[in-house]
């Protein structure tokens, strides 16, 4: 189909915290890239985006920090909104789901699916705390962690382990609001049939868009789709959100994952009158970029509450970004393992094009990918700055030396083969950045503009017009030569300024500064062009485009990671911590319970289970729930592990079973006891652990696969 608008979102950030860089190689960086090619191209284009100001995350926030959830909406959305200007995320329009024509918008939605009978209402038991009469989400009830007695573990996650829990396996569960044992209580819920849209939205995706989807969005889309869909509640048990808009409602909202994707039409209702030629005419390319875990929301979720709302156009693309890690580990709030945005703008004020070009240089496009301050450092100077600002810079020094810092003529009689294959080499990299960036290939785009600019040193070196010019003598005589090889490196400049602008966009403007253009010259169009400059023109001195980044500054960078996570680990010894993904944390009600997300064959390799037997277990002095264990792990390996099944199990009885062991668990102090891995048990839905040692006796050390 021939698009007439592109319709550009990025995924609404939760306001309970600033944003991180992982945050913006996933979503925002793209999205601007694709948002500022489009506009060069001078399609017709709304890049929209805005604060997620409602679910549990914020309110859990808010409770922590003893201020209202509004405060810590008001806080953090003025913090990412800085953020992203700062990083120069152009969207057209940030706005917030806290407004009043979002909760309009949302409600309105909602009330047309009601009044279409769509929803089902559905009753069901759900944890309460009846000291506040108020229902909990899984988040708000803490108790202690059975896998690694953690004493302020959430009902949905233990942050200290990373273990998936359910309020049912807590020890001692407690309501963090006010300490009560959580009761269970009946409530009513309007459940979305997710089910009877499965068909439908087999046949969009699974048959429709197999050849168009990243590889990754697609295999998520098909795995859930093939593993059957349910009605999923779409109203909550909570005082903070979108009230939903029915008599017999009072104390529910809308589900954060309802509303928030509906702040997608707020927002741009809000940008403007125009707004449903996007939403509303078949003829708009509506693209959301969004990181990994919101695949489910943007691709199944919300497209068949489209559908069933009926009048709005659906995503014609999901380019949603694996995860960035940081120095080979994965990205922790709630450890403080992050690079934040806010910071680094601090850290390195007019860099910003500096951590544009490695975040996507690196972006985790297929994969999950690294981020490291060394790597930074290297791509920065051995990159940017030795590539591409060194060219720029030179051709910029040496118009000045020889052609009296003006843009010099050609002289056709003095044209060589290497002039012209520099040539094909610009007109080529117009159609090749063009269809990366058509197909959401960013690094790839970036890497051909990179190419083009070392092209260009290499020209540069080869033609080396400082040696036809050693003596006034020379320079008389090659003239020619010298102003045919300059007016081509000028060209290419201003080439690369066009094709860099997408991706680095403070950088093209810097170069406009310098060539005297208008940014109108970075229109797409003129891109592959050999006369942007007009011969005779005076240029200004170049300025450097990318300072090198110090030894020092990457040493104080890595430090300050480190204090950060030791800080905040020694925080969670004594208090609960602070929330990371926010759907785990809604009060799902009785939807099926929560699967983990899908892992490679190479994530499993990854875990060491052996079998051993217990040939000792004490209980662990001033802990209630702790044993220590001794185990034989065969091969003459005795091992010591500490586990939080005291409350379970006397110690005498378990000694002389055999259990399945995580071998190669890296040590932890429990108690002043380093534990040497973890053992595996079941666990009943009542909440009882059992043994899961084989039925037949195996020998000590074997392996389990
Ligand atoms: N706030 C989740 C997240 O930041 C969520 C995205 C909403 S997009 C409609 O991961
Ligand atoms: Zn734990």
């Amino acid at each position: 189909m021939d698009f007439k608008r592109y319709l550009i979102t990025a995924a609404l950030p939760y306001a309970n915290g600033p944003v991180h860089i992982g945050h913006l190689a996933g979503c925002y960086l793209p999205a601007d890239i694709y948002s500022r090619y489009q506009r060069a191209q001078k399609r017709d284009i709304k890049f929209v985006c805005g604060s997620d100001e409602h679910g549990v995350p914020i309110t859990i926030r808010a409770m922590r920090e003893g201020i209202t959830p509004q405060d810590v909406v008001d806080k953090y959305n003025t913090i990412i909104k800085d953020s992203f200007e700062a990083m120069g995320i152009s969207f057209d329009i940030y706005s917030r789901t806290s407004n009043k024509v979002h909760h309009e918008t949302s409600q309105a939605f909602f009330t047309k699916l009601y009044n279409d009978g769509l929803f089902e209402e559905r009753e069901s038991e759900q944890y309460y705390d009846a000291e506040k009469d108020i229902f909990l989400a899984d988040r708000y009830i803490i108790g202690t962690c059975p896998v690694c007695a953690n004493p302020n573990a959430y009902g949905d996650q233990c942050e200290k382990c990373g273990s998936t829990l359910s309020p049912e396996q807590l020890i001692n569960p407690r309501s963090a609001l006010s300490n009560a044992t959580p009761q269970k209580k009946m409530t009513k819920h309007w459940y979305f049939p997710l089910n009877k849209y499965e068909d439908w939205l087999k046949e969009w995706i699974v048959d429709g868009k197999k050849d168009e989807w990243k590889a990754n969005v697609y295999g998520q889309c098909k795995s859930w789709i093939d593993s059957g869909l349910h009605p999923r509640a779409m109203t909550r048990d909570s005082t903070w959100g979108v009230p939903v808009p029915l008599p017999d409602a009072k104390g529910k909202v809308l589900y954060v994952w309802f509303d928030a994707p509906i702040g997608y039409i707020s927002a741009t209702k809000e940008l403007t009158a125009q707004w449903s030629d996007y939403w509303c005419k078949e003829d708009t390319k509506l693209v959301h970029f969004i990181g990994k875990d919101n695949i489910v929301f943007h691709c199944i979720i919300f497209p068949a509450m489209l559908k069933a709302h009926g009048g709005f156009v659906l995503p014609e693309n999901v380019p949603a970004n694996e995860f960035l890690n940081i120095e080979g580990e994965k990205v922790s709030t709630s450890r403080n393992w992050a690079v934040w945005v806010d910071e680094y703008i601090k850290d390195f004020p007019d860099q910003q094009d500096a951590l544009r070009y490695v975040l996507c240089a690196n972006a985790p496009e297929t994969k999950d990918n690294d981020f490291t301050w060394k790597d930074f450092q290297d791509k920065v100077n051995g990159e940017l700055a030795a590539t591409f600002g060194n060219f720029v810079n030179r051709a910029f020094v040496l118009m000045h030396k020889l052609c009296k810092g003006r843009v010099p003529a050609v002289h056709p009689d003095a044209v060589t083969e290497m002039d012209e294959n520099l040539i094909k080499d610009i007109q080529a990299a117009k159609v090749k950045v063009e269809n990366a960036l058509e197909s959401y290939k960013f690094r790839e785009g970036l890497n051909e503009v990179m190419d083009l600019a070392r092209k260009g040193n290499k020209y540069l070196q080869d033609n080396a017009p400082w040696s036809l010019a050693k003596t006034p003598e020379l320079q008389a005589e090659n003239q020619k030569r010298i102003d045919n090889c300059l007016h081509l490196c000028l060209q290419l400049s201003a080439n690369l300024a066009i094709l860099v602008n997408p991706f680095l966009p403070f950088t093209a403007k810097k170069m406009c500064y310098m060539m005297k253009v208008v940014d109108r010259m970075l229109e797409w169009e003129h891109a592959g062009k050999l006369d942007l400059l007009k011969v005779n023109y005076p240029l200004r001195a170049p300025e450097i485009l990318f300072r090198k980044i110090e030894d020092a500054e990457v040493e104080t960078q890595i430090e300050k990671l480190k204090s950060n996570l030791k800080k905040a680990t020694a925080a969670m010894e004594t208090k609960p911590t602070e929330t990371t993904t926010a759907e785990a944390a809604a009060a799902a009600p009785a939807d099926a319970p929560a699967k983990k997300a899908e892992i490679t064959y190479d994530d499993f390799a990854k875990i060491d289970l052996r079998v051993g037997t217990i040939v000792k277990a004490e209980k662990v002095e001033k802990a209630d729930k702790l044993l220590k264990l001794e185990l034989d792990m065969g091969n003459n390996e005795m091992r010591t592990v500490v586990s939080g099944i005291a409350m379970h199990f006397n110690p005498d009885d378990i000694v002389g079973k055999q259990v399945t062991v995580v071998a190669n668990l890296a040590p932890r102090k429990m108690r002043g006891i380093e534990s040497n891995g973890m053992i595996l048990m079941a666990q009943n839905a009542d909440g009882k652990l059992i043994f899961t040692s084989p039925l037949e006796t195996a020998d000590n050390g074997s392996e389990v696969k």
